[in-house]
């Protein structure tokens, strides 16, 4: 299993169910933001790449106003905006954690340099990145609202964004932290008798996505399943993925310390 600590690119992502309260628009779990980037500092990994998800920030305001469906009227441009900035709020309270914590963090818009095209990755220009991570910083990147060369505007999701970053920028290894403990055989929030799947193949993940099929989700990304589906594309490049739970404690410290912690690992073997 490869989880060794090897000091090659490590890209974690942090769920926006995670670091938001989902149920209250706008509203940051602060607690466990300062305590994830204490233990991110702790674990000190020697090239980070973050990126988080929008929870209560972004996804009520994209929801609201559309974006995700693309141009139809007017209004929406100030419906783009305001998601944008909602997320920047989001990013700069964990940018201030991070370097409250000594972790050189450096909060990274992806609209400034991704265009997609139906909301998939088309252009992008990842010179600026590549020099920052040379140099040891932490750039802190986040699901936005993007423009799109066929419908206008889209939403590109952090998922999106993890595992095409992981594959360009030939990531080590991909951490998820979620606010469930990993993979589950059904959704452990309703289903007693779900069981957390400790490691997965992707050819076997494929299989299991095929037959789930889309559920409805609150997100307008897609919720576990887009997650699935987009981290799929990275672990299909032979990138081990790690998805932990980071409302718990040390959880994220340990998977960055390449330990071997509670969770679903995804990975060729
Ligand atoms: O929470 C979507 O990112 P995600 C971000 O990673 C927005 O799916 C702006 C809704």
């Amino acid at each position: 299993m490869k989880t060794e600590h090897k000091g090659g690119l490590v890209v974690l992502k942090l769920g926006g169910s995670a670091i938001t309260i989902k149920e209250k628009e706008m509203t940051p779990n602060g607690k466990v933001i300062e305590r994830l980037c204490k233990e991110i500092a702790e674990a000190k990994p020697e090239k980070l790449l973050m990126v988080h998800g929008g929870g209560s920030f972004g996804h009520p305001l994209a929801k609201r106003y559309r974006i995700m469906e693309g141009f139809h009227e007017k209004s929406q441009f100030l419906g783009f905006a305001k998601t944008h900035h909602a997320m920047t709020v989001l990013n700069q309270l964990i940018v201030k954690s991070l370097l409250d914590n000594g972790v050189p963090a450096i909060g990274i818009a992806p609209s400034s340099f991704i265009i997609t095209k139906k909301g998939r990755i088309e252009s992008f220009d990842l010179n600026v990145l590549t020099e920052m991570l040379k140099m040891n910083f932490t750039p802190v990147l986040y699901g936005d609202a993007v423009l799109d060369s066929e419908n206008g505007f889209a939403i590109l999701s952090g998922d999106q964004l993890v595992s095409f970053l992981a594959v360009k920028l030939e990531a080590e290894r991909i951490i998820i932290g979620v606010d469930v403990d990993g993979l589950f055989t059904a959704d452990p929030k309703m289903d007693d008798s779900a069981e957390l799947i400790e490691e997965v193949s992707p050819s076997e993940l494929e299989k299991m996505l095929l037959k789930i099929g889309r559920t409805e989700a609150v997100d307008v990304t897609g919720g576990m399943f887009g997650k699935m589906n987009e981290l799929l594309k990275a672990a299909k490049h032979g990138i081990p993925i790690l998805i932990v739970n980071a409302l718990k404690p040390n959880k994220i410290y340990k998977a960055l310390r390449g330990e071997r912690v509670v969770g679903t690992l995804i990975w060729k073997g």
